[in-house]
C-alpha cells in the first residue's frame, strides 16, 4: 500500500471506532511501516476527519505518559502528544453519561493556559512558564480504541495519545511564585484516596513535559498557540470509570476539581 492510503486507512478506523465505540486491533502488527513519525501523520489525518464530521477545532494539546506511573502501567516508556478539540471539553458540575465511551479511565493532571505563542528554535521550561498565563486542576478521560487499552508507542500515537475529554477548573491560577515540582496532589475515587503525587512525577517539572512537546512541533513548524490548553500528562496511573463513580483532585495552592459518572 502506499504511504498515504496507510494512513487513511488507519485514521478512518480509529474515527470509526471511536464514533461507533468499538475496539479494534494494533495496527502495527498489521501495517509493518507504522512507525513513530508515520503514527504523527495519522494523528493528524484523524484530528482533521473530526473536525470536519464534528464541526470542532483544535483547543490546545496534551502530552501521554509524561510520568513513570503511566509508562508502567502502559508499558510504554516514552511520552507522546496529541490534541484536545473543543468538542471534548466537559464542564464541572455536569453529570457525564458513560454511553459515549468505550472502556474510559480518568487521571489527575495540571492544565496550563497561554496567553503567547511558544516559538522555537529552541524552547525551555522559561519559555513555557513565560508565554503562561495560567495553571489549573484538570482532569483527562482517556479512551483508547484499543482492545483492552493495549497498544505499541506509534498506535497510541495514531489514536491521539487515547484522549477522549477533559476538564479544568475555572479557577485560573498565575504560576508566578509557584515550585510546579513541589506541588503536592490528591486524587479520590468516591472519597478515597487512590492516588498522591507531585508536579515533579511529570518529567521532573511538568513545564518540561511541555517543552519537549513544544520542540516536537517546532521541527513540524508548528507550534502551541495563545488561547490553548495544555494538559501536561497524569500524575499518577489512571482509573477505571464505572458508573456512579465521583472522582476530584486536589492541588497544593492550586484548589480542586470534581466529576461524577451516570450511566
Ligand atoms: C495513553 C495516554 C496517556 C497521560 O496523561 O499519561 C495520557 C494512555 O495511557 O492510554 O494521557
Ligand atoms: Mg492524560
Amino acid at each position: 500500500m502506499i504511504k498515504t492510503d496507510v494512513i487513511n486507512q488507519i485514521a478512518d478506523e480509529l474515527y470509526k471506532a471511536e464514533r461507533d465505540r468499538f475496539e479494534v486491533d494494533k495496527f502495527v502488527d498489521r501495517f509493518s511501516e507504522l512507525d513513530i513519525e508515520l503514527a504523527y501523520q495519522v494523528q493528524e489525518r484523524l484530528i482533521e476527519i473530526k473536525c470536519q464530521e464534528e464541526k470542532t477545532k483544535i483547543a490546545g494539546r496534551k502530552l501521554g505518559l509524561t510520568s513513570r506511573a503511566k509508562q508502567e502501567m502502559m508499558g510504554v516508556h516514552e511520552p507522546t502528544y496529541g490534541v484536545l478539540l473543543e468538542n471534548m471539553q466537559l464542564f464541572e458540575g455536569e453529570q457525564v453519561t458513560l454511553e459515549s465511551f468505550i472502556h474510559p479511565k480518568i487521571e489527575p493532571e495540571i492544565a496550563f493556559i497561554f496567553d503567547k505563542e511558544v516559538k522555537g528554535p529552541i524552547i525551555t521550561v522559561a519559555d513555557i512558564l513565560a508565554a503562561t498565563a495560567f495553571i489549573t486542576p484538570a482532569m483527562e478521560i482517556i479512551d483508547s480504541r484499543y482492545r483492552n487499552f493495549r497498544f505499541t508507542l506509534p498506535d497510541v500515537v495514531a489514536d491521539n495519545s487515547s484522549s477522549s475529554r477533559y476538564l479544568i477548573s475555572e479557577k485560573l491560577i498565575p504560576v508566578d511564585h509557584i515550585d510546579l515540582r513541589l506541588m503536592g496532589m490528591v486524587f479520590k475515587k468516591n472519597g478515597e484516596i487512590v492516588a498522591t503525587s507531585a508536579g515533579a512525577s511529570v518529567m521532573g517539572h511538568p513545564a518540561r513535559a511541555v517543552a519537549w512537546m513544544a520542540n516536537q512541533l517546532v521541527k513540524k513548524g508548528q507550534s502551541i498557540k495563545a488561547g490553548e490548553v495544555v494538559l501536561s500528562g497524569a500524575l499518577s496511573e489512571a482509573f477505571t470509570i464505572t458508573s456512579g463513580d465521583h472522582f476530584s483532585v486536589s492541588f497544593d495552592r492550586m484548589g480542586s476539581l470534581k466529576a461524577s459518572f451516570t450511566n
